[in-house]
């Protein structure tokens, strides 16, 4: 295959390649914001203080209340709970506790699907007595809270109670700084119909199920790769006259302007193989790598004066200097004339 029939199908090769990475790039782009939903499992809190004003006893889980920050070992206990029988979450002789510092934080603008609050929790049980914990949650230090879930009724061993669901937001749309450890708070309310129940509570942990919005990805036009090497060597010349592959690197020879136009046998002009490089065997680099080719050419003759055939030099030079030597000869043959 003549070279510059390879360097033709070479360039269009990775003019399609191009438009191909190209392509696949534009593709990657465009695709919508998708949503992440998450939850990240049951938090402990790091935080708790007993509601002192307008709470029964006013003390809460008086023993060992930080025990509840943990699944096990420890439990907080609250002693013959409560100044009142109500069974209702909001009245005054109850006994609450606050628990906070749950680390909730997350991403910013992600939206709220649910939040469960898990109670690990018994009592101590008594004929005919009735017991259950309150649950409400607060997005602004305690300042407000929402509208108090209960458990089902305790019994003597210890029961884990979910109150809420993966979707359940508790009435309201929560922004994600509501739940910073300085805006949430988790309020348990102990209710019995026996002024003299104790409570024990072992765990009180939060989970917050949410979805974020994933950033768009960036879009980045990467240079396309490099060509490898299984595309660009071209196939090795079948004619007797072209150069064996041999070492890259090694430069191209120089053209030599030997190109003639001679008549062929059958009468046409053809060109000869005089045209082409020295028979010489010369190493020749792949053809990504090689520089296009001077192609040579010849000068027209001036009119009347023969072409100056391999020297290269210009005919009206090469005239000049015929003048000069015949000039320099005729001096010569008149000096010997007159002086010999
Ligand atoms: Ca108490
Ligand atoms: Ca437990
Ligand atoms: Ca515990």
């Amino acid at each position: 295959m003549h070279d510059r029939t390879r360097r033709v199908l070479l360039f269009l090769s990775l003019l399609v390649f191009i438009g191909h990475s190209l392509t696949l790039i534009s593709h990657g782009h465009g695709h919508s914001a998708k949503a992440l939903a998450a939850a990240g499992g049951f938090q402990s809190c790091s935080a708790t203080d007993p509601v002192s004003v307008d709470s029964g006893d006013n003390d809460g889980f008086q023993e060992n209340p930080f025990d509840a920050c943990a699944d096990g070992p420890g439990f907080a206990l609250d002693v013959d709970s409560g100044s009142s029988t109500s069974m209702a979450c909001r009245d005054l002789g109850k006994d609450r506790q606050l628990f906070y510092n749950y680390g909730l934080a997350i991403p910013a603008g992600s939206v709220v699907d649910g939040i469960e609050v898990r109670l690990d929790g018994w009592f101590d049980g008594g004929v005919g007595a009735l017991a259950r914990m309150c649950i409400e949650l607060s997005w602004d230090g305690g300042t407000t809270w929402t509208a108090p879930k209960m458990t089902a009724l305790l019994t003597t061993a210890e029961t884990t109670y979910i109150l809420g669901s993966p979707g359940d937001s508790w009435g309201r749309v929560w922004q994600d700084t509501d739940l910073l450890d300085f805006n949430f708070r988790v309020r348990v309310t102990n209710l019995a119909t026996d002024i003299n129940q104790d409570f024990s509570l072992d765990w009180a942990a939060v989970q917050v199920r949410y979805t974020a919005e994933l950033p768009e990805p960036t879009a980045t036009l990467s240079p396309a790769p490099r060509p490898s090497a299984t595309l660009s060597p071209a196939p090795i010349p079948t004619t007797a006259a072209s150069p064996p592959l041999g070492v890259a690197d090694v430069p191209p020879p120089a053209p030599i302007p030997t190109a003639t136009v001679t008549p062929s046998s059958t009468g046409t002009l053809t060109t000869t193989a005089t045209s082409t490089p020295t028979p010489t065997p010369t190493p020749v680099t792949p053809a990504w790598r090689t520089t296009p080719r001077p192609t040579p050419t010849r000068k027209p003759a001036a009119k009347g004066l023969v072409a100056s055939p391999i020297s290269g030099i210009d005919p009206a030079l090469g005239t000049a200097l015929i003048v000069v030597l015949l000039c320099f000869a005729a001096l010569v043959a008149l000096y010997v004339t007159n002086y010999t």
